[in-house]
């Protein structure tokens, strides 16, 4: 990525990426182009980002003109952030999705039992984080709707049965189905700093069924044989410790603070915090909260460990865990 791009245009970049539907793009890419600081540094950039923006204009003609074939689904973010389960069959996706949220997919002992996606929220703290449980992925077959998902997601998880001497290969061609759509399971997201339409997505690999003695081997293997070096998260889902191990690594893997408000000359509010990214600032609160906000805000005062009680300060100030922030238009 060229330098000087500054964190406006990064926000755009990200809301690009986050977008899912094709109008949504065409705004995010017409952003990213008026905010990319224009010099030579960037052209192969900007150039990059109108053939995009012609592409998806094009796109959206023939949306409208032909509806397109195969499904496709949209789920509106909700909550802390969108994490989106993937994996083979009978890696144990439907599951953590009904052991850990209000969802109630089907679960069976058999492979091939999920055939569309479901969403459902996962409580942890006082905030919720909303998974995306899919369809099985293998060698020869991928829905093409996950692929946006995955995409789109804050956090990917990467689901792998622990007891079974299949899943590391049936887990090496979920990743290779992946990869051959130019979407690549990594530590962190990013774009590819040269081919912007290769996107590094934020990835945990969860192991389950972690009570079978042999699912580190396993977890060896999958990573010899060229397994994406992600972190690995072992789960018993009978086991109520290690389903709370689990939820701990994925609400952390969102990397968010929670930041509770309260109206001028009113209580604070300590039952719904937001949620903005670790290092975010009173401007990415306003925005979460509304747009009119952000644009109105003068300053605000915030109580918290690393400010005076009540400190004014304006758009810029970084907020921290637990930090109540009243905003003042
Ligand atoms: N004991 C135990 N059973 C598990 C665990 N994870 C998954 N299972 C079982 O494994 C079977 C398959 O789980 P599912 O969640 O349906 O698997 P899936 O990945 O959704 O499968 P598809 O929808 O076919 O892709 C079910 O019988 C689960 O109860 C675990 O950690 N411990
Ligand atoms: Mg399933």
């Amino acid at each position: 990525m060229p330098a000087n791009l500054t964190p406006q245009y990064q926000k755009a970049e990200q809301q690009y990426r986050r977008a899912q539907t094709t109008e949504e793009r065409i705004k995010c890419l017409e952003q990213m182009l008026q905010l990319i600081p224009k010099h030579k540094g960037t052209e192969k950039l900007q150039a990059e980002l109108k053939s995009r923006l012609k592409e998806a204009r094009a796109e959206l003609q023939q949306e409208r003109s032909a509806p397109k074939r195969g499904r496709s689904y949209r789920f509106p973010r909700q909550g802390a952030g969108q994490v989106v389960l993937i994996g083979a069959p009978n890696a144990g996706k439907s599951r953590i999705l009904r052991d850990l949220s209000n969802a109630e997919p089907k679960v069976a002992d058999f492979p091939f039992s999920t055939h569309e996606p479901m969403p459902g929220m996962m409580p942890y703290k006082d905030v919720a984080v909303q998974l995306i449980d899919t369809p099985p992925i293998t060698e020869t077959h991928i829905e093409p709707y996950i692929i946006g998902m995955v995409r789109a997601a804050d956090t990917v998880l990467l689901c792998m049965n622990g007891a079974s001497d299949d899943a590391p290969d049936e887990t090496l061609a979920v990743v290779e189905q992946l990869h051959k759509r130019k979407t690549i399971l990594a530590a962190d997201t990013a774009f590819d700093e040269d081919d912007f339409s290769t996107l590094r997505v934020r990835a945990l690999l969860v192991v389950t069924r972690a009570s079978d003695p042999g699912w580190q081997d396993r977890v060896e293997y999958f990573f010899e044989a060229g397994g994406p070096r992600l972190n690995v998260v072992p789960v018993e889902l009978d086991d109520e410790p290690s389903r709370e191990k689990l939820r701990q690594a994925i609400y952390d893997s969102l990397d968010v603070i929670r930041v509770y408000t309260k109206k001028p000359g009113k209580p604070p509010d300590y039952d719904a915090p937001f949620t903005i990214p670790r290092d975010g600032t009173v401007q990415d609160l306003a925005e979460e909260i509304h747009r009119d906000i952000a644009e109105r805000l003068k300053y605000a005062r915030v109580w918290g460990r690393h400010v005076h009680d009540g400190q004014s300060v304006g758009r810029e100030h970084v907020l921290h865990d637990g930090d109540l922030v009243e905003l003042h238009v």
